[in-house]
Formats: structure tokens, sequence, C-alpha cells
């Protein structure tokens, strides 16, 4: 028996040392807590919100809303649910008023209301009404409350193989009044499944497509333009406050902040969410006004992405009266989409997902999860400031000084993206920043990245990564980078040289990096890989053509396909889903490997396709935009074995595999 206790203690005390040296995850602070969901329930959250009493509401895309009682799983641990209204047509936004119940569905706003107190609805009353074209993409989100009182709700743009506006005010903006009033307050949004108030203004986020270079934030005021050009149909209709028709955009493929600088109206967002490199589907946001209770990022804003399953966070600032900041990564790992969170009475987070159609990294269809804050206090950038000569960024605890004032521990590029009416833009005007020196404040919670002023550019995005910060405690960043959005440059004093640790690097020559950052030589490299014209010697022809097409959910429509070894193959991927993909052929048992290695492609990703360099990519395609295909030709290796096919479009990799099975 002694023998027994001596062996656990020794055990015990191994399992905390190594718990010590263990890299610490986003698990370590911030704990994820799925909700179990009864099988009979399809819950697909659409809306949701949490009633002062504790109960959790919700709107499902299939058209129910459930009271969920319980929600944080206290005492015997079960949530309950309870049916308060069904037959509803893809309720994507509810607000919960204690009287009644307004939410959103795809041709109204409607009001429901539990007249004898049983529990469930017995008023539908169409409060609101706009008209609808029947297009699966009209979805219709809201509505928002506003601190003033004010309510908002915002209208999906049709898909056609491009962003439309087929029915009145879809691709707007409108105010709701009490009296189910509709007022057009702004347009240029494609898929505004985000929008609220953070310190009292508006604000919504948008997802790549068409005229949208990548996901972004954007600060809405009464008659602006976001940048869509489908919604300016309506801009000429009694009511519009908007002056822009869609002739005067321009669509010369220059970045969104140089047009708007030409054409007044157009409105720059306030931060751009890098493309693959934050996430890929921005969807809600909330401003942290937990008081501290979900950690030490009060004010600033929590923005879900979908089809990332992944939660970023932002911090702006008003520079010149106009909003910009930084994001950052913040908890990954969710079950399925995120398209809603609303804060707990206990300032815990509830985490509202859904995938069907839509695509997410998150395997399950659909949950609800709650994100708790375990107290500790997690070693991060907190906040990326403007300074006229660079950067400033502060952390939640102080620094080890030796790394944080060295120039080596960071680096800063700034890259954007093109306007136009394409799907989505490649990176482009790459390029790494001299790093000067570096200023460490006497509290160790600050460092300011000197930079010769004349490398800022306005309407950039800067990346700013700190690799080699240590804490004092000896911890490294739980995340090491963030992506500035620099509309405008602070004002105040530059450092002089005797303010700063100089760098000890040589300045650099920025051409060789801008070649670099371009990616132009390694596409080159895999030219042979991509052969997308028929070889001349091919006088019959291929031996054998294959079509694989793409489906929602991260799926080829075709998942295994046989060849003769040796033999001429023609395979075109044709992509009939809404999101962008590629195909890419590896050697047997590397698909994961590469999938990952495309990425970890960094700012080199979109230039490249995604397709790293690497000897175990034998053949792919480019990256095909929605509704397009492209064709590749290639001998069949001569090998046989299981080979495989995977689109290496970043968080696609782990779905979207096949076999190609090459036999004699
Ligand atoms: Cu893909």
């Amino acid at each position: 028996m002694k023998n027994i206790v001596i062996t656990s203690l020794l055990s015990l005390g191994c399992l905390a040392a190594q718990a010590q040296n263990k890299a610490k995850t986003e698990d370590d602070y911030y704990r994820i807590i799925t909700m179990p969901i009864p099988k009979t329930i399809q819950m697909e959250v659409g809306g949701m919100a949490v009633l002062p009493d504790g109960r959790l509401a919700t709107s499902t895309r299939r058209g129910e809303v459930w009271m969920i009682g319980n929600p944080y799983m206290k005492g015997d641990g079960q949530p309950t649910f309870h049916r308060f209204a069904s037959g509803l047509h893809e309720p994507l936004g509810l607000f919960y008023r204690g009287k009644d119940i307004l939410l959103s569905q795809r041709g109204e706003v409607t009001r429901l209301v539990d007249t004898d107190n049983d529990g469930v609805a017995d008023v539908y009353d169409s409060f609101a009404r706009w008209p609808l074209s029947g297009n699966y993409h009209q979805y219709s989100y809201g509505p928002i409350p506003m601190p003033n009182g004010e309510m908002l709700v915002t209208l999906n743009l049709d898909w056609v193989g491009r962003g439309a506006s087929q029915s009145k005010w879809r691709g707007w903006m409108l105010k709701l009044g009490e009296d189910g009033s509709l007022t057009p307050y702004a347009t240029g949004l494609r898929s505004p499944a985000g929008f609220g108030s953070y310190k009292g203004d508006i604000f919504y986020t948008e997802n790549q497509g068409d005229w949208v270079g990548s996901g972004r934030m954007t600060h809405l005021e009464k008659g602006d333009f976001a940048g869509n050009v489908a919604g300016l149909r309506w801009s000429s209709e009694p009511g519009s406050p908007v002056k822009l028709k869609p002739e005067d955009i321009p669509d010369t493929g220059e970045p969104l902040y140089d047009v708007a600088k030409k054409v007044p109206g157009i409105k720059p967002p306030a931060v751009w969410f890098p493309h693959t490199l934050m996430g890929i589907s921005t969807s809600d946001f909330k401003e942290d006004t937990t008081a501290g209770a979900f950690g030490p990022f009060q004010g600033q804003l929590f923005v879900g992405d979908q089809g990332h399953s992944k939660i970023m966070r932002v911090d702006m600032e008003k520079v010149n009266g106009v909003y910009q900041g930084a994001c950052f990564p913040f908890r990954e790992g969710f079950e399925s989409g995120i398209i809603r969170m609303v804060w707990g009475l206990d300032g815990s987070m509830f985490v509202g997902q859904t995938s069907r159609g839509w695509s997410a990294t998150g395997k399950e269809d659909f949950g609800i999860q709650r994100l708790v804050w375990t107290g500790q206090m997690p070693f991060e950038m907190k906040s990326i400031h403007s300074m006229p000569d660079g950067f400033e960024v502060t952390f939640t605890s102080p620094v080890d000084k030796a790394t944080a004032s060295k120039s080596d521990s960071y680096k800063v590029n700034s890259f954007t993206y093109k306007y136009h009416h394409i799907y989505g833009s490649p990176i482009i005007n790459a390029n790494e920043l001299a790093i000067k020196g570096i200023s460490v404040s006497e509290d160790g919670l600050r460092a300011r990245i000197v930079l010769d002023p004349a490398s800022l550019r306005k309407g950039y995005i800067h990346e700013v990564k700190a690799e080699g910060v240590q804490s004092k405690d000896g911890l490294s960043l739980l995340h090491n980078f963030g992506y500035y959005t620099l509309n405008e440059i602070a004002g105040g004093a530059a450092l002089t040289a005797s303010q700063y640790t100089a760098s000890t690097k040589p300045a650099m020559d920025h051409s060789t990096h801008t070649a670099a950052a371009s990616g132009t030589k390694t596409a080159e490299t895999n030219s042979a890989k991509r052969v997308t014209e028929m070889p001349a010697s091919w006088t019959n022809g291929p031996d054998q053509v294959i079509n694989i097409g793409t489906v929602p959910g991260l799926k080829f429509d075709v998942t295994e396909i046989q060849v003769k070894a040796g033999s001429r193959i023609r395979i075109n991927l044709n992509n009939n889903d809404d999101m962008l993909h590629n195909l890419v052929i590896t050697k047997p048992g590397t698909a994961n490997a590469v999938g990952e290695a495309g990425l970890n492609l960094g700012l080199k990703g979109t230039e490249m396709n995604y397709v790293p360099k690497s000897d175990a990519v034998l053949f792919h395609t480019n990256i095909v935009e929605p509704e397009k295909s492209e064709s590749i030709y290639f001998v069949a290796p001569k090998t046989p074995g299981t080979y495989q096919y995977l689109c290496t479009f970043p968080g696609h990799y782990t779905l979207m595999q096949g076999k190609l099975k090459v036999v004699k």
C-alpha cells in the first residue's frame, strides 16, 4: 500500500513538472464548454440572445425559436430546451425585448408575442417587410438594437455567379423604426452577417467576395458606400442617402483606399482581416463589456469566423477622426461555423454555430458552445497603435527587456488588396519594412517599433510580428502577430536615435525583399506541375478525361478515381461552390503534410495559389474562383499505388481530399 502511494506521488510530481514545461495553449486561458443538444433538435443557430433571467434564446435556420434553460449547466449540469416558435423562414437574427421578440425572416421582420404566457408564441406579426427574388443567397439579418434605441437590419446580396441586388434594398443596411418603417442608411454591403455598435458607432463585418479582396470591418455612417457595387442599383430611389451611381465606381484593381481618395462617398474599412492569415469568412462581433470577467481585453472586440471556426480579436483606435486598428488571433477549435456570439450574465461568451451549405473547419453541422476565461493571464500583444514613426505594441504583462528591445525579435510587412469586380484578391504590393530600432517602456508593457516614416503606406495592412519577444516570466507570446490597418498616421513626436535601441542590422535593400514577397520565382518552379495546355505530342488526345467538381461543405464531388500507370490524363476541376478551391495531387501518404504546408505559406500564400514548393506535390491546378474551371494535363505516375488529391486552400485540406488510384 505504502509503495503505491509513493509511486503516485512521484508520478504526480512528474506531471506537474511536465505541465510547467509544456508550451501554453489557448485552452489554458479560454476554455470551450460544449452544450449537449438533444438529437431531435436541429440547432442551426441563426440568432441568439441572453434573457435577463439567464435563459438563452436562439432562432435556428430551420425556422424555430428555442428557449434554453440552465445554459450554464449548473447543478445537475443539463440544459433544458423549450420550443417557443416554429415555421419561420431562416431567421438569422433575434432581438429579445421582454414583451416581445423581433426577428428577421427572409422577407420581413416578425414580432413574436406570447400573449397567454404559456411559453409559446401565439402572435406572429409581420412588423416590417421587403420584397424577395427567391435567390438562395438573400439572407436577412437583425434586428440589432443600438445604444440610442434605434434598430438596424441588413440584407444580403443575391448570388448569381456574382453579387446582385435582384430586389429592393439588397446590399443595404436599413434603420428599422418602432412603427415598422425601413429607412435606407448605407450600401455597398455584400454579406453583412455581423453588425452593431462599437462605442456607440455603427460597424459591420464583410466577407471576401466580388469587390471585396478580403474580410473586413467598416465603420458605417449615413450615406456611406462600403464597396460592393450591386446595391447602388437603388441609390436613385426616393429615400436613398447614397449619392453614388454604379458607373461612378472604377474597376481598375487599385486598392480600395486609393480609389476612395478619388471618389467621395466610398468608405474604406477600419480593419482588414487578411484572408486565410486571420480567417476566411467574418461573422458576428461583440464589444467586450464584461468589465474584466472575460480577461484583459475590456473595450476590445471579438469577431467570429464562420469558415475557420474561430474567434479573432480587434482593437481599434481613432486617428485624425478615422477608425482603424489591429486584428489578432484569439481562440480556434470551435465545433462548427461561428455565426453568433452573445455575452452570458457571468461574462462568459455563448457561441452559436452552423455550417450547412457554408463550410467550416469545425466538423459538426451545428452547435452551441460557451467560452470561459480561466482567470490565467495570457501573454499577448494587447494592442497596436499608430505612431508617427511606426507602431507601439502593448502587452498584457511585462516583457523581458532583453528580448523585447532587440529589433530581431520583430518583423513588419505591409501589403494590400485589389479593389475590383473579381472575387477576392491576391495580396499585392507586399514589402518588408526596415526596423530602425526598439524602445521598451519602463514598466515593460509597451514597445515602440521605430521605422522610417517614409516606409509607412496609408491604406495598407501592416503585419506586425513579435516572435522573439518573451515575457518577464519567460513565456512566449500566445499569438505573436497582428494586422494593423493604417488609414491615418498618428501625429506626435518621433523618437530620436538616443531614445531607442538601434538595430544592429544594416539597412535592407528593399528591391530584393519585394521580389521575394511576390513569390513569382516559386510559381515558376511549380509550372511543370501545372500544364494547362494539352502537350503537342499527345496527338490522340488524353487517354482519360476526369471531371471533378466541388460541392458545399468542403468536398469534391468525386472522392476516388482510378487511372492506368503512365497514362495521359486530363483533369477538369469545375468549381461549382461559392468558395475558392484548388486541386493538388500528392505522393502517397503526404496529403496532410502538403495541406499543412499550404496553410503555413503566410503572405506568399495567395500568389502561390497555396501550393507549397515540395517534392510531395506531383501536379496541381491554381486556385479556381467560384463558377470557374481549370484543366490540367499530366502523365500518371509509373508506380502503382494510392495517391491523394486535396484542396490546399487554407482550412480545407482536412476535409477536402480524394484518392487517386494508380493501377497497372
Ligand atoms: Cu478548397
